[in-house]
């Protein structure tokens, strides 16, 4: 019963992509799962909208401690050590507080649960070169991808 009630909602949801294309730039949906993947390598961030609501879910069922997945943005120079010195970071959900190299991040979260950011396309200067990835232990180099700019 759950699951039908589930695809319904997926098929409203692709519905209203194929009605609302242009507004639906700023409304942006990543899925996670328990093999340690991302559903995209690729998020657009377009710079006319006001905010982007980015939503991540994860379909898997393993739990936070084990699986925990979350979206960190920072630039491509960034990438590497930043994944690295996340990993100490456990205290505060594997993102350093305070590092200016963290341009934005969603909640960290487990299997079957999902967060949403308010993001700020302004945080995203024109012609940059970002990255997304998740700052669980050992999980950046699978989960990670480019982000385009577009205006
Ligand atoms: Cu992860």
């Amino acid at each position: 019963m759950k699951r039908s009630i589930i695809i319904t909602l997926t098929g409203l949801a692709l519905l209203g992509f194929a009605t609302h294309a242009s507004a639906d730039n700023c409304s942006i949906t990543v899925d996670s799962d328990d093999n340690m993947q991302f559903d995209t390598d690729e998020i657009t961030i377009d710079r006319s909208c006001d905010s982007i609501e980015l939503t991540l879910t994860h379909s898997g069922e393993m739990p936070v401690t084990a699986m925990g997945h979350n979206i960190v943005f920072t630039t491509a120079d960034d990438l590497e050590d930043l994944a690295e010195d996340a990993m100490a970071a456990s205290d505060d959900d594997y993102v350093p507080a305070g590092d200016d190299r963290v341009i934005a991040a969603t909640d960290l979260i487990g299997g079957g649960e999902s967060t949403t950011l308010e993001l700020d396309p302004g945080l995203f200067e024109e012609g940059g070169d970002y990255r997304f990835f998740c700052s669980f232990p050992g999980h950046w180099n699978a989960m990670q991808g480019t982000v385009q700019i577009t205006d």
